[in-house]
């Protein structure tokens, strides 16, 4: 009888463990990772480089899946090579004033990622937001270097399911910006950690019998 009352009288203590690990887990399968490489992202995720694209065509620009946007926009193709990042900015980007692109995805991505070139001031972030315009994280804070032309980056977000809908990339007034090799990856949809969930609805059933019992 001693033992029967201990044993439940952890039970409550087991299935709040475990319902602490199905959310840890959980947690962990839908939080966004900020990249800050294009090697982060998958192999086979789409580029777009802009080198095909006529030079002086303005925004908005689209190859069927992205719509990249300016709100106000004037951004346009630019000649101009950068090599600072090599691999990303080699040749013809996207530039020009004002400074905030937009990214819309006709379906939902799970990977994004962008070269950015030449941004500045602090503050200058990217940020990811689901198909009801939810901010998906926080944003983050693209790295910024001097003054000059003579420093660009990669940035962009993996996440476990392909829920952005949209990506905005905001650069500080008075800092011009350019971005090339916008590149995305839909990754298959994940289920759910079933397991987990019918182990956790399995120990508070137990739980329950034992009390019934
Ligand atoms: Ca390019």
């Amino acid at each position: 009888m001693v033992r029967t009352a201990d044993w439940n009288s952890r039970l409550p203590l087991l299935a709040f463990a475990s319902l602490l690990l199905v959310a840890a887990l959980w947690a962990q399968t839908v939080k966004a990772a900020p990249i800050f490489s294009p090697g982060a992202l998958d192999p086979g995720a789409t580029i777009i480089d802009f080198e095909s694209m006529t030079l002086g065509t303005t925004v908005p620009i689209t190859d069927g899946q992205v719509v990249i946007d300016s709100p106000t926009g004037s951004m346009k193709i630019l000649p101009q090579g950068y090599t600072q990042y090599p691999g990303v900015f080699e040749g013809q980007y996207l530039g020009q004033w004002p400074t905030t692109f937009t990214f819309d995805f006709a379906n939902p991505v799970s990977e994004f990622g962008v070269g950015v070139f030449d941004p500045n001031y602090p503050n200058t972030n990217l940020a990811a937001y689901d198909s009801q315009g939810g901010l998906l994280e926080p944003q983050i804070f693209v790295p910024t270097g001097s003054p000059g032309g003579g420093w660009s980056t990669f940035v962009g977000f993996v996440r476990a399911n392909a829920d952005i809908a949209q990506v905005v990339l905001t650069a500080q007034s008075g800092d011009l910006i350019g971005i090339d090799n916008v590149t995305y990856f839909r990754e298959a949809a994940v289920p759910a950690p079933a397991p987990l969930a019918l182990l956790l609805v399995g120990l508070v059933g137990l739980a329950a019998a034992r009390r019934r019992g």
